[in-house]
């Protein structure tokens, strides 16, 4: 039998999440608009975190470093060669002792709101990161980024008083398309709006390694 090129991406996705299960890693894959801030995000979120490692897929740049905190225990750059998103193959080339150094791990896919989503790369929770700045309308015009995804992080919610973005109009277009979406608030500076975001990923990746019978953050 031929396999369909989704199938296979499904089959890729797989084999991936299975080879994370077996180094006990609870992996996060964050993607949005280019500069919606997910390296941002990422970085202020690495200090609240427990150990934890970090992917940067970039298609020909290398601009998006994370390695500044103690908790942050590698990362890893994936040029895609002008590829607009990263595919499950690409996660191969994290070596297995890395995987085993951590309980989780952060992968930035490429700035794009499109490809990405149809293309799993075998994370356990997706993250779909829009910013205030590039409006609300943007959910119903890209509605198979927001079924992809586990949690609507919504981020530079600084800048609210100078756009016109309605955060529970959002809440509610997010939720009408994919009534299982968690909706979360951020802005890199704020801990107070950090913190629940970093505890909602916490819980999930607890809950994860609990139903493998680990001590969470083993
Ligand atoms: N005001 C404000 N600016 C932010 C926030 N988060 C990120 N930025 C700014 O937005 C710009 C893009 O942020 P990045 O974190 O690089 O965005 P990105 O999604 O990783 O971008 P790509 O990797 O290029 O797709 C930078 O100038 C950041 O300083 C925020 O919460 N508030
Ligand atoms: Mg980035």
């Amino acid at each position: 039998m031929k396999w369909s090129l989704k199938h296979q991406t499904q089959l890729h996705a797989s084999a991936q999440r299975r080879h994370f299960d077996t180094h006990q890693c609870y992996v996060v894959e964050l993607l949005g608009s280019p500069g919606c801030g997910k390296t941002s995000l990422i970085r202020a979120s690495i200090p609240l975190m427990g150990p934890c490692g970090v992917v940067n897929g970039e298609m020909s740049s290398f601009h998006d470093h994370t390695d500044f905190d103690p908790n942050c225990k590698w990362t890893m750059h994936i040029d895609t060669s002008n590829r607009c998103h990263l595919e499950a193959r690409d996660l191969h080339a994290i070596p297995d002792e890395n995987l085993d150094r951590v309980p989780f791990v952060f992968v930035e896919n490429v700035g794009n709101l499109v490809c990405p989503t149809s293309c799993p790369i075998g994370a356990h929770l997706r993250v779909l990161v829009l910013s205030v700045a590039e409006g609300a309308d943007k959910l119903a015009k890209y509605p198979v980024a927001v079924l992809a995804a586990d949690v609507l992080l919504i981020s530079k919610t600084d800048l609210l008083p100078f756009v016109s973005f309605d955060l529970e109009q959002a809440r509610r277009d997010a939720q009408r398309l994919n009534p299982l979406i968690s909706v979360l608030q951020v802005n890199d500076q704020d801990q107070n709006l950090l913190r629940p975001w970093v505890d909602h990923i916490q819980v999930r990746a607890n809950a994860y390694h609990l139903s493998r019978g680990l001590c969470p953050w083993h």
